[in-house]
């Protein structure tokens, strides 16, 4: 099965982001996917206290929400999630798994809500339908055989507070920490680096903050694309003459101009606004050695303000009473010169000093980041970097500043907050003996990338997916695709069929659950779900929709059925009462953790939500040091072999087009890049293109420059030139992943570091 697809078109797109171009993708997939006029009112829900939060991406949800509070592309997601289109049991007939195998993850997912649970039928090659009772006795029983130490629960981030609760309580009840979860891949260099600088592994910015802020910087987050909504304020902000300055290798439209498309005279007059007001393309992996150079010049000529006795440019009072390793940071930047800084950066000495004044000049600075800046082999590094800079100025912990990461899925952060997590330190192990009476795992749990090496070696037997496509988001896609297949069991609970459905261990299962968008009936009613925003403030939600098939059940169900059929009775823990009532999750929550979820149940629909504590945002230092801490980096590259690679080496990142979520393939469109009709691109930059002897349009074969004897190759790329810094390409994930080595991750976080992979374009093959 092939895409029906037109001749792609690449030509630069002169539109903002937001406006007309906005208005018509959507209609078009609101139309694609058979949605009816009831759709848009559908919409008018869409992050409203009193309706269901996006599943799309996590931005804040405002305490007085515009009449259409969502973008886009979280309209496109709910029209992907409330599609007319079924794929259920007359669908599995028809199509082998061998033929799915061939489709595209866009194909896959098309084709509609999975509606019945379905087991794989080795004798056919189909999955055919099972009953929920059998699907869950049948993995019971084999759970109940193997160790616990060798099965894998993974997460994706978006399953609400209450089914995340309930989730990783039962992998500790059945034994195992082995809790891997999105965030692996995406913002765990937070969690670590934002832990050890500041002491509160989250941003310690809320919305508020940017309506008094008179600075933002940006690090590699695409806004326009993947938190469009967080438009609404930088667009306030620059019409307070607030500046922005991005540090970015594309030029991204969101990050340039934007035209508000629920804005009547904006639309009419065409007019946008201007984002940024000085644009950085930095290289990738460059942003130690820039924001190196922008502490070398602060700290420079902090001193000599101090000698001639000017004004100071470095919060002195603040470093001296809240900060630790201030000198040893300072010596750090004086022993860099700025050839070198120049070069590692791919930035001008004037560009970085002209950055560096603006940031002098603000009193209050928000850090705003994302991928460009964690998926890294020094992406812990590289956010305490950005630490570092804020807290030369005392940029942490105050009204108008701080930091901002933005994360991803709906829920990631709040999923760590209830205990998904494989680092036992990091849940409360003591507290969760004390409610259920079970002595809880200790060990340290499997993340991500050890998940993948522990299927890899054969010693994981057994995968269980709350949601996601873990295939194909993580690394090394052809080892991992071959070795999943020698795993007992694979069971996937999700929404749309994807590539993890058809990669399978011996014994296989979809387990299909109810959107966060359709109504989730129980004994004692309608219920509720919760779920954390990239702000920290926690918001209800409720389905509005009828569900898609009546064989559909909802995430906490499928989590109590499998626990139930797994583990042996614990009168401590009413499975069932719990999911009779999800206000009973909630208090079992509270009484977890009763300082972050004080009446959660009494404030969930409060307009803003609930706020949770953030200590580092009161400047309450929970590090070591009982400060927050400087960080001197062990060099500027967030790449270290990046220097002493051959002229002929690329870095390659790994990218979001504007129409994906994640593995999520909307449509073959990338407005914004200019790209129409195709996702099989790399973006190179003019110079390298003629350097290395190619042409513009011409297909070519990328292929990883590993020195493990593996070779990863991905083949018949189109070549577009295009606006990106010598030495990096670009092109888009998940369809690059094969490139990636399983070994190529933070050193810290082990974040698979999806932006600068070494590789060398080579003519196609045949
Ligand atoms: N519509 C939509 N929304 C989404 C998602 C989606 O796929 N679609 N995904 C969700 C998820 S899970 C996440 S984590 C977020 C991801 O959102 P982002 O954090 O924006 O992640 P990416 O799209 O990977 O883009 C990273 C940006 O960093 C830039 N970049 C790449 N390398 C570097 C570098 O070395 N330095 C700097 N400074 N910049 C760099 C790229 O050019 C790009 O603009 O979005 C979430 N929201
Ligand atoms: N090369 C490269 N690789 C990357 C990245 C990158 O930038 N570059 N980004 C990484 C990042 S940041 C992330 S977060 C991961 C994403 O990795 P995942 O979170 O594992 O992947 P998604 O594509 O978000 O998962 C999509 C699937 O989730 C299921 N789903 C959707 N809604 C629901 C629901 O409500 N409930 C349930 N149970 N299932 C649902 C659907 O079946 C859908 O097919 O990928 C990572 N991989
Ligand atoms: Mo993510």
């Amino acid at each position: 099965m092939t895409d029906k697809m037109a001749e792609p078109i690449i030509a630069p797109y002169d539109g903002p982001a937001g406006g007309w171009g906005s208005a018509g993708s959507l209609a078009e997939i609101l139309t694609r996917e058979q949605i009816p006029l009831s759709g848009a009112a559908l919409l008018m829900k869409q992050n409203k206290p009193d309706g269901f939060m996006c599943t799309s991406c996590a931005w804040a949800k405002p305490a007085k929400p515009a009449a259409f509070e969502y973008c886009e592309n979280g309209a496109k997601a709910t029209a992907w999630e409330q599609t007319a289109k079924r794929v259920g049991p007359d669908f599995f007939a028809r199509h082998s798994v061998t033929e799915l195998l061939t489709w595209t993850d866009y194909a896959l997912e098309e084709k509609g809500r999975l509606t019945h649970p379905m087991r794989y039928d080795p004798g056919t090659d189909h999955y055919v339908p099972v009953t929920w009772a059998e699907a869950f006795s049948q993995i019971g029983t084999a759970l109940r055989g193997l160790d616990p130490a060798s099965v894998v629960l993974y997460t994706s981030g978006r399953a609400a507070l209450e089914t995340s609760y309930m989730y990783g309580l039962f992998a500790r009840l059945y034994g195992t920490n082995n809790l891997p979860d999105s965030s692996n891949m995406c913002h765990e260099p937070t969690s670590v680096g934002l832990k050890a600088s500041i002491g509160s592994p989250v941003g310690t910015t809320v919305l508020e903050d940017f309506e008094s802020t008179d600075l933002i910087l940006f690090f590699g987050q695409n806004v326009g694309s993947n938190a469009p909504r967080m438009l609404h304020p930088l667009q306030d902000a620059r019409k307070r003459r607030v500046p922005i300055i991005t540090f970015n290798p594309l030029r991204e439209r969101g990050l340039e101009r934007f035209t508000n498309p629920q804005s009547v005279v904006e639309m009419a007059t065409r007019t946008s606004t201007e984002i940024s007001t000085q644009y950085l393309q930095v290289k990738a992996g460059g942003d130690i050695a820039a924001i190196t150079a922008m502490c070398k010049w602060l700290i420079e000529a902090d001193r000599e303000a101090e000698r001639v006795g000017r004004p100071r440019l470095l919060d002195a009072a603040f470093i001296a009473e809240h900060t630790h390793g201030f000198s040893a940071f300072a010596a750090f930047c004086d022993g860099q010169d700025w050839a070198t800084l120049e070069a590692r950066s791919g930035l001008t000495r004037s560009a970085l000093e002209a950055a560096a004044t603006v940031y002098a000049r603000a009193r209050a600075v928000i850090g705003v980041y994302g991928m460009g800046l964690t998926q890294h082999r020094k992406g812990t590094e590289a956010v305490q970097m950005l630490v570092n800079l804020m807290l030369l100025r005392g940029n942490v912990g105050r009204p108008g500043a701080g930091l901002c990461p933005v994360r991803g899925h709906s829920n990631v952060q709040g999923q760590r907050t209830v205990g998904i997590t494989e680092k036992p330190e990091l849940a409360p192990l003591d507290r969760l003996k004390d409610l259920y009476g079970f002595e809880p795992p200790r060990e340290k749990g499997l993340n991500t990338v050890e998940a993948c090496e522990g299927i890899l070696d054969r010693s994981v037997k057994a995968f269980i997916g709350l949601g996601g496509n873990f295939v194909r988001a993580i690394p090394d896609t052809v080892r991992m695709e071959e070795a999943w297949r020698h795993m007992d069991l694979t069971v996937q609970i999700s929404t749309k069929l994807n590539r993890s459905h058809l990669i399978n261990g011996a014994a296989a299962y979809i387990l299909p659950c109810l959107g966060r968008i359709e109504v989730d009936a129980q004994a004692s009613g309608p219920q509720a779900v919760s779920m954390e925003d990239s702000t920290s403030c926690f918001h209800g939600s409720r389905g509005v929709t009828q569900p898609v098939s009546a064989e559909v059940r909802s995430e906490p169900w499928i989590v109590a059925e499998l626990a139930k059929a797994t583990l042996t009775p614990n009168p401590k823990v009413d499975w069932d009462g719990w999911v009779g009532d999800y206000a009973t999750v909630r208090a079992a929550i509270e009484a977890t953790y009763p300082d972050v979820f004080k009446d959660l149940e009494g404030r969930m629909f409060d307009p803003g939500g609930l706020r949770k504590p953030v200590p580092a945002r009161a400047r309450q230092w929970e590090t070591p040091t009982g400060k927050a801490n400087f960080v001197v980096p062990e060099g500027l590259d967030e790449n270290p072999d990046m220097p002493k690679r051959h002229a002929d080496v690329l870095d390659l990142m790994t990218l979001r087009s504007n129409d994906q979520f994640n593995t999520t393939v909307y449509g073959y469109d990338d407005r914004f890049r200019g790209v129409k009709g195709t996702r099989t691109i790399l973006f190179m930059n003019a110079d390298d293109i003629d350097r290395l002897g190619f042409r513009d349009g011409e297909s070519v074969d990328v292929r990883t420059e590993a020195h493990d004897g593996i070779e990863r190759v991905v083949r018949g790329l189109r070549i577009v030139a295009y606006g990106i810094p010598p030495g990096n390409c670009g092109g888009y994930y998940p369809e690059l992943n094969p490139l990636i080595p399983l070994g190529h991750h933070d050193e810290q976080a082990m974040t698979p570091a999806a932006k600068a992979i070494p590789v060398r374009i080579v003519r196609a093959g045949p």
